[in-house]
């Protein structure tokens, strides 16, 4: 309906920005180095996942490759690669953190 208002008076509340965001699974990827205990903390630290989620989500990205920890906007899925990764780093683990259109 933005058509039948003067372009001159689209703000905030019109449609262009009414649609939703994309969205973006936020995945952990497997490796054989980064103990499951580590893992486990990184989703309950950064996914607020409790205990027994984190660890089925750990176990699925042991046994399938990789799996989703969560499904976030742009800058939040973004931000949350970033500090897994450096996380990961400052712990000495290879652990990788990588997002994907959902
Ligand atoms: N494969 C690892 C191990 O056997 C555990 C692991 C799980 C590593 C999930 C990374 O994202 C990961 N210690």
């Amino acid at each position: 309906y933005s058509d039948s208002i003067p372009e001159h008076h689209l703000a905030d509340e019109t449609e262009l920005e009414l649609q939703p965001p994309r969205m973006y699974s936020v995945m952990l990827n497997n490796d054989d180095y980064t103990p499951m205990d580590f893992v486990i903390e990184v989703l309950i630290r950064f996914f607020r996942l409790d205990m027994e989620k984190a660890t089925d989500v750990m176990l699925q990205v042991h046994h399938k490759g990789k799996a989703v920890c969560g499904v976030y906007s742009a800058e939040i899925a973004e931000t949350k690669v970033v500090q897994v990764n450096q996380y990961a780093r400052e712990h000495q683990h290879p652990l990788l953190c990588t997002m994907e259109q959902a």
